[in-house]
């Protein structure tokens, strides 16, 4: 039985993934990889993220000088990989919406990667939850509120630990301050990878 928290609206289950499913799924993603290379993206201010990125589904997230937006090709040109119906399990089990998951981001965290407060907002129906899959080192993970500033709480995210971010949490800021870098065996060189599953249309 894996254990439900909420937070703020944000449906944090527990150890959803056991050592087995973690490593089948990074498994599977070191296909992906090799199909779609991590990219360093820059914001469009020119500012390089800490996080390096990936995707499979039909859509891919992009942050380059032309600003933030979704695209169906990787930057070197070829399409997103498919999403992996392991993958995509996990969102049919968690995420209670009607429609499949179009983008399956992936952010990998070096050491001293981190991502800052954001909305997750380039989406077309917010009615729909974003999934996100924690896997490797644990991660920092603040929970604000739908305007800028206020109260934020923090909560640490595990290898297999599972968040969604619906209704209410939909548009909450939400970020990662740091990784315990080296705290997981699941990754051999260390790092922290974190999956979020989007409907992007
Ligand atoms: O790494 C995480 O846990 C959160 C990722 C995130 O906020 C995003 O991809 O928008």
């Amino acid at each position: 039985m894996t254990d439900i928290l909420h937070q703020r609206g944000f449906v944090i289950h527990r150890g959803y993934l056991d050592r087995s499913a973690q490593e089948a799924l990074v498994a599977s993603l070191r296909g992906i990889l090799a199909q779609a290379p991590l990219v360093q993206p820059v914001t469009p201010r020119g500012k390089p993220m800490s996080v390096r990125m990936s995707a499979a589904g039909q859509y891919g997230w992009i942050s380059d000088s032309r600003g933030y937006r979704y695209g169906k090709e990787h930057p070197d040109g070829r399409p997103w990989p498919p999403i992996p119906q392991q993958i995509k399990a996990i969102w049919d089990d968690v995420s209670g919406a009607v429609r499949a998951p179009e983008c399956c981001l992936i952010n990998w965290y070096g050491e001293g990667a981190r991502m800052g407060l954001h909305q997750d907002r380039d989406e077309a129906d917010m009615t729909m939850p974003v999934v996100s899959v924690s896997l490797g080192d644990s991660g920092l993970f603040r929970m604000g509120n739908v305007e800028r500033g206020g109260s934020t709480e923090s909560i640490w995210l595990e290898s297999g630990d599972v968040v969604v971010m619906g209704g209410a949490a939909r548009r909450c800021h939400h970020g990662v301050d740091r990784i315990r870098f080296g705290s997981s065996t699941l990754l051999p060189r260390g790092g922290r990878i974190n999956l979020t599953l989007r409907v992007v249309t």
